[in-house]
């Protein structure tokens, strides 16, 4: 079901080398531009009515307008099952709680007397958050997206999803439940790379937004691609991972489930574990067997781990695991090992660590607290999930007194000379070329 790559033996290659060894998903969004282009361009020129045509074309409904009415979001909530709204208030409070933390606050720094760099923390005003439809509903990441921009104190905050049949044309009713639990009233109803070109134009319905985030499909990832620029992006967000590092300790069922549950997301959905112990690979791929016959989403899932972008990597020991999630940077990684909060704490490279046997990655998905938009494709060796930080801008105020500024005024005309810029001193220089005139006019 699941395959296998031995590294065990010779010492494993450095960085990119490793890399390449490990499995991932065919994700090609350079490829999608070509479709995405023109339907982007099309809702750039005519708006709402490219948004209608794109629902009939891709979402295989009809509607007459994208932005959700007040009372469908109030309808929504009232039919909400309570069971779900409470499981959804308890990861909104859980969120908070996190985020919340991350709040920043403005530091000012004295670099000498009379000069001070301060950094303003300002939240982006208006922002477009994209939730997907497809295989699943997400309200889950409504909670993920909404909750920091809050935080952040964003206050111009848009939803989209895209339009569903069976739901009149509306997005699925637990999504718009999730956006009224939330206190967000501005939702649309489009999915897609037209969503993201809505954002970053605007139409008669939609004001233009900011910063798009959220995870999409490999279309949005495209247009995010095609827009960026125009419109701040978080990241252009590839198919799911899981990736668990297990010794002998592990526990296989355990193992078998926690791969299952994220490759449940997408046939590309990659699942990955790394270990030093043949009897717990060989457990867990018996467990796997098991297991997945006993899915509801069994061919999505089979196809997933039997997917290039899955695998079971064997390695010599913990060190050389560490290495090797380290070289692959999941966008999830479990560590169940004999003392795992210290192998953890050595994990360089991951968009989210889950710790021990207690800490499954569904936990954070719904009710952590921490975020699940996070990097995949390997964009965790440069790049953060999103928090509070995606949603501000840091912004340097430069406050000098005509002491400070002469203080150092000779080291700006030597650097603006060395870069062959003296227009750059000159500045500087004339601040101070009155007193000169005042000595020459005595
Ligand atoms: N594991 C997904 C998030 C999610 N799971 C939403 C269930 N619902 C990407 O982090
Ligand atoms: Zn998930």
């Amino acid at each position: 079901m699941i395959s296998r790559i031995d590294l065990r033996g010779d010492a494993l290659p450095e960085g990119g080398a490793l890399r390449d060894l490990l499995p991932r998903a065919e994700f090609d969004v350079e490829a999608a531009l070509e479709k995405v282009r023109p339907l982007c361009e099309d809702v750039r020129h005519r708006g709402t009515a490219a948004l209608i045509d794109c629902a009939r074309r891709f979402d295989g409904v009809e509607i007459t307008r994208v932005r959700v009415p007040a009372e469908a979001l109030r309808e929504a909530l009232d039919g909400l099952d309570p069971a779900v709204r409470a499981a959804l208030e308890e990861s909104i409070r859980r969120a908070r709680i996190v985020h919340r933390a991350q709040r920043r606050t403005d530091v000012t720094t004295k670099v000498v007397p009379g000069g001070t760099v301060t950094e303003r923390w300002v939240p982006v005003e208006r922002v477009g958050l994209y939730v997907p439809g497809g295989l699943a509903v997400y309200p889950s990441s409504v909670v993920m997206n909404v909750v920091p921009a809050q935080e952040a104190g964003v206050t111009g905050i848009a939803v989209t999803s895209p339009p569903q049949k069976e739901f009149g044309g509306l997005p699925h009713p637990t999504i718009l439940a999730a956006c009224a639990l939330l206190g967000v009233d501005e939702v649309y109803a489009a999915g897609g790379a037209q969503a993201i070109a809505m954002f970053a134009y605007g139409t008669e319905e939609c004001l233009p937004v900011n910063l798009v985030t959220g995870p999409g499909n490999i279309y949005v990832a495209s247009a995010k691609r095609l827009l960026k620029g125009r419109v701040g992006i978080d990241a252009e967000a590839g198919p799911t991972e899981i990736a668990v590092l297990a010794d002998a300790t592990a526990d296989p069922e355990h193992v078998a489930a926690d791969l299952i549950s994220q490759a449940e997301h997408d046939t590309l959905a990659a699942a990955v574990l790394v270990t030093d112990s043949t009897e717990l690979a060989d457990a867990v791929d018996a467990a796997l067997k098991r297991q997945v016959g006993a899915t509801k989403h069994i061919e999505r899932i089979t196809e997933a781990l039997g997917g290039r972008q899955s695998a079971t990597v064997l390695v010599d020991g913990i060190d050389e695991g560490l290495k090797v999630v380290d070289a692959y940077g999941a966008e999830h990684l479990e560590i169940q090992t004999a003392d795992a909060s210290a192998v953890a704490a050595r994990v360089r490279n991951a968009g989210a660590v889950f710790v021990g046997p207690w800490a499954p990655v569904s936990l954070g998905d719904y009710c952590a607290g921490s975020n699940h938009v996070l990097p995949t494709g390997g964009c965790a060796c440069h790049s953060s999930g999103l928090s509070v930080q995606s949603f501000l801008r840091g912004i340097h105020v430069v406050d000098y007194s005509r002491d400070a500024l002469a203080e150092v005024a000779h080291h700006v005309v030597t650097l603006a000379e060395a870069e062959d810029l003296p227009a750059h001193g000159a500045a500087v220089k004339a601040r101070f070329a009155g007193g000169e005139r005042d000595q020459h006019s005595d």
